[in-house]
């Protein structure tokens, strides 16, 4: 089905999420955040803190708590601005789990087995290996249908779950007529996959050890010891060479995607010098970029209240978004009608 924008504005919709499941990463700032500010003004877009997914890990409550506040703060100072843009956290809108409940009727068990995010997942947690890892692609279809979402910017490790969304929609419009819009992916063009520091052969994750990963509230010296210590390797060349210098590459890719400069731009740079001054850049470059977000979020964080305020307003026009498309689904699929 095409889109066609919320009544309210007749823009086309965006929607994505971040999970509240630990400090945010360079990568996530990256591939997600940084571009998310360029769509505001052409787009309705929809943003959310998506907590009902972090659970399928187990979280120390108080934290969880904090952490969906650090996020809201995070998306702000970033430059979001909550007027035109709705960011809410995913438990305030109940639909979110109602809708997963429907469609994982329409999901099959084999299409959600084969999701490499779970086979990871169920390696990495195999002490609690709960069905909501399983299901958590269909609550990220869910997330995504409820809003009618056009286009979903992601990072590329979410492909797999956004074309399982697409199937979703489209098996469920083949069965009761359109009903939901079939969202389109939206990657950067750079900065979609940034590597771990010390294992580059890994995306860059939160839920890994501190020292593979840049934190988007590290210290300037932090960040800086991170990246002297990260892995390259022996040649002492900065060439981008994704397979043969996964190390050096991602460094660079960093650089590039913060600086706009192509890799072949980089390369001529750093010609002739060695991996210590181009980790310098690198780093420098970082700090630089963090340091007003940063300074904004401290900001922000002193006024929780005002985050609140943001989180209820968003949530209360997000739920109306999500009350029309559940009616419709209600309908569709023979649910008794009632009233309170
Ligand atoms: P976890 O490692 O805990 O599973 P995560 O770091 O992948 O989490 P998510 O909340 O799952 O974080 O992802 C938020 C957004 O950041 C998604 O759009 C995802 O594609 C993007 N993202 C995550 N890691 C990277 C990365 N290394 N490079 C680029 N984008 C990334
Ligand atoms: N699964 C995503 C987070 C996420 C999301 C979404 C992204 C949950 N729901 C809806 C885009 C749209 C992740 O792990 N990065």
């Amino acid at each position: 089905m095409e889109g066609q924008g919320t009544q309210q504005t007749g823009k086309k919709v965006i929607f994505s999420g971040i999970q509240p499941s630990g400090t945010l990463t360079l990568g996530n700032y990256l591939g997600a955040i940084r571009n998310w500010k360029q769509l505001e003004d052409e787009y309705q877009c929809i943003y959310s803190v998506v907590d009902l997914h972090a659970i399928t890990v187990r979280q120390e409550p108080a934290q969880l708590r904090r952490r969906c506040t650090e996020l809201m703060a995070i998306y702000l100072a970033a430059g979001l601005n909550p007027e035109k843009t709705l960011i809410y956290c995913q438990s305030h809108v109940p639909a979110h789990a109602e809708l997963a409940w429907i469609l994982g009727c329409y999901t099959y068990l084999g299409e959600l087995q084969r999701m490499t995010q779970y086979k990871d997942k169920a390696q990495k947690h195999a002490a609690n290996l709960n069905a909501g890892l399983l299901t958590y692609p269909v609550l990220m279809a869910a997330d995504i249908l409820l809003y009618q979402a056009d286009l979903v910017p992601i990072g590329a490790d979410q492909k797999q779950h956004l074309e399982l969304t697409r199937d979703i929609a489209i098996r469920f419009n083949g069965a009761y007529g359109d009903t939901f819009v079939v969202p389109d992916g939206y990657f950067p063009k750079v900065g979609a996959r940034i590597r771990s520091l010390q294992e580059p052969a890994r995306k860059m994750s939160k839920s890994d050890p501190e020292d593979t990963y840049i934190a988007l509230l590290d210290t300037p010296e932090a960040i800086r010891r991170k990246f002297k210590r990260a892995v390259t390797d022996s040649e002492a060349s900065v060439r981008f060479d994704p397979e043969g210098k996964p190390g050096v590459s991602n460094l660079m890719s960093i650089l590039g995607a913060i600086t706009g400069d192509s890799m072949e731009k980089i390369e001529a740079d750093f010609a002739g010098q060695g991996y210590g001054a181009f980790k310098t850049a690198v780093a420098d470059a970082v700090v630089a970029e963090l340091e007003p977000i940063q300074n904004e979020h401290r900001r922000l964080m002193a006024d929780k209240a005002y985050i609140e305020t943001i989180m209820r307003a968003s949530a209360e026009r997000a739920s109306a978004i999500a009350a029309r498309t559940m009616r419709k689904v209600r309908r569709k699929v023979g649910l008794a009608p009632f009233s309170l």
